[in-house]
């Protein structure tokens, strides 16, 4: 593995120790499994541009695009698996004493490694919401027939995510803010942390007395001020520091 020992050391020994951990999640923990990032080499924004895609007045706009991109995307997760990175969170989760895991991934992933009570900051692939009575549900069919899908009152629906300029859902929006209040670690992992609020809550953790731990191949806007930053992907990195918490047995 490609990244330095000593910091991967300390971020085990930090876990180890640790009776309330946070995880926060971006794109890249996907990009394992193959689902492109947004803003790196291959991302989405590279051949899209966002603000014609992902904007309540992009889908108002033109919703047949907007839809087809979204049909196109729910294709291309619906053929993807968790990756390790996904895996060691989940055995982390069952391991840690108090644990949330925030993402602001759309896919599922996490959930199908085996994460329980994964707080969702930008909603899901999966979800539709109606443009009239708000109504969502769940639904997986790929391709979606009609596009785009119509809800049971007769209205249009939309993806069930969150898009540039839209607050985030109350309650998961909450549950992360406690979360990284109350965390004595948190790890922020496959996130440019460029996209607000989610990229304030390690800083709120760290104001809280968090140790903060970054996992990623390049450098971000929240290595600065992180206390630990592993450079590497998630699929080696996590793995590696879980392997180096059960060996070394428990903490405190
Ligand atoms: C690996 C790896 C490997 C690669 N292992 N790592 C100035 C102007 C306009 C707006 C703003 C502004 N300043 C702030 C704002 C607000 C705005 C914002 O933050 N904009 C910034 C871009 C500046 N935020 C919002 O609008 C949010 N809402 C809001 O603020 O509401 C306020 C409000 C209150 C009350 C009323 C009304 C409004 C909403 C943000 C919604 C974001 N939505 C998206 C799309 C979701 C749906 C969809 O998928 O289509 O969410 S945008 C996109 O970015 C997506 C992601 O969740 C999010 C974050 O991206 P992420 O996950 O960090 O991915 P990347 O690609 O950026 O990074 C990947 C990383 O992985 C890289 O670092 C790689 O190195 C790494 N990596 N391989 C580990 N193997
Ligand atoms: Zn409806």
């Amino acid at each position: 593995m490609e990244c330095e020992d000593k910091d991967i050391a300390k971020a085990a020994e930090w876990v180890r120790g640790a009776r309330r951990i946070a995880v926060l999640t971006g794109a890249g923990i996907s990009a394992e499994s193959g689902l492109p990032t947004f803003r790196g080499p291959g991302g989405l924004w590279r051949s899209f541009r966002p603000e014609e895609l992902a904007t309540p007045q992009a889908f108002a706009a033109d919703p047949r695009l907007v839809w087809e991109w979204y049909d196109w995307r729910r294709s291309v997760h619906a053929k993807v698996e968790p990756n390790a990175g996904h895996r060691a969170l989940a055995d982390l989760g069952r391991r840690a004493g108090e644990f949330s895991l925030i993402t602001q991934n759309v896919d599922s992933l996490h959930e199908a490694a085996g994460s329980r009570a994964v707080v969702h900051l930008h909603g899901s692939l999966w979800t539709l919401r109606c443009t009239r009575c708000g109504k969502e549900e769940m639904n997986r069919q790929v391709p979606l027939e009609p596009l785009p899908p119509v809800c049971e009152c007769g209205a249009m629906q939309r993806p069930g995510v969150v898009w540039f300029g839209e607050p985030l859902p109350d309650k998961p929006l909450a549950q992360a803010l406690a979360a990284a209040q109350k965390a004595e670690v948190m790890l922020v992992v496959g996130t440019s942390s460029m996209v607000y609020p989610a990229a304030a809550l390690p800083k709120v953790a760290r104001d809280s007395g968090a140790k903060v731990i970054e996992v990623n191949p390049e450098e971000t806007e929240m290595t600065l001020a992180a206390h630990a930053s592993v450079r590497g992907k998630a699929g080696e990195v996590l793995p590696e520091i879980m392997a180096r918490v059960t060996r070394d047995g428990p903490g405190k």
